[in-house]
């Protein structure tokens, strides 16, 4: 199928996983509907046979809630970036989970904003070249899935495009949990963020989430020893499955 995304571009395996998830949830297409904001990863709806809103940078959890409070029989998903979701749009991002909406966020996290050219965002990681930090960056990183949980979402897992089963399985999991389930997606982009950090071919990024990730729960295991996780190591799993009350679940 024609599409945007570069060669070797981790955004078509998220949107391989979301659709298999949607498929073993049995969800009609009448009755999906796909929405998200601006970016490459934002492109995926245009991609998808259901309903679909590709609205404006930042807002597509604006436009989601929208929907799913005039039409909570709906399931409704969101593909983000994590631009999209935590620069321009993270007071929708931080009350979308306060309110716990009843919507899936899949957010595509390739550390960048691709679509324009690499500017670093605020998942860059620290020392990370971009355009915007031409001597590696030094501003603090936001850990999205932590904020996700410290801001009330139901269901929070984080993954990458090297665990696609582990991932699929959270899609799923998140899109079963009512309130807002939030999956982030470590993703490789080989063309912004590759390109400047010695990690030109997708399989270098690839190969980094696969040597660089460490399970929570033996994060959890070995900082409660007293060991120390390495600094450039990043936590996988689930981060939150809980029952805080939800808004636009749907109707019985
Ligand atoms: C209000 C507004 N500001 C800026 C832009 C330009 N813009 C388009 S995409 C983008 C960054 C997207 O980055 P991210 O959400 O991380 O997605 P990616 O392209 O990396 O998947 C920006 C700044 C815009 N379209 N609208
Ligand atoms: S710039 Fe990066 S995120 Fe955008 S399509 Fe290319 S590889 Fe994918």
């Amino acid at each position: 199928m024609p599409h945007i995304f570069c060669t070797g571009c981790g955004n078509g395996t998220v949107i391989n996983c979301t659709l298999n998830a949607v498929v073993e949830m049995g969800w009609e297409i009448d009755d999906t509907i796909f929405i998200s904001g601006i970016g490459c990863s934002s492109r995926a709806p245009g991609y998808v046979a259901t309903d679909s809103l590709h609205t404006t940078h930042g807002r597509a959890l604006a436009f989601a809630t929208g929907v799913k409070m005039a039409k909570p029989d709906f399931n409704v998903v969101v593909f983000t970036g994590d631009g999209d979701l935590s620069a321009i749009g993270g007071n929708h991002f931080i009350h979308a989970c306060r309110r716990n909406i009843d919507i899936t966020v899949v957010c595509m996290n390739n550390m960048i904003y691709g679509m324009t050219g690499g500017q670093g965002s605020p998942c860059t990681p620290s020392g990370a070249f971009s355009t915007t930090t031409p001597y590696g960056a030094s501003e603090p990183v936001f850990d999205l899935a932590e904020l996700a949980v410290a801001a009330g979402a139901n269901y929070v897992a984080r993954w990458t495009t090297y665990h696609v089963k582990e991932l699929t399985k959270a899609i799923k999991a998140g899109m079963e949990t009512p309130g807002l389930s939030f999956i982030e997606s470590v993703t490789q982009c080989p063309t912004s963020f590759g390109r400047r950090n010695k990690q030109r071919q997708p399989s270098d990024m690839i190969d980094h989430m696969k040597t660089h990730t460490i399970l929570l729960s033996k994060k959890k295991r070995l900082e409660e020893a007293g060991q120390k996780v390495p600094d450039d190591y990043f936590a996988v799993g689930e981060f939150a499955r809980r029952n805080r009350p939800v808004m636009g679940v749907k109707n019985k």
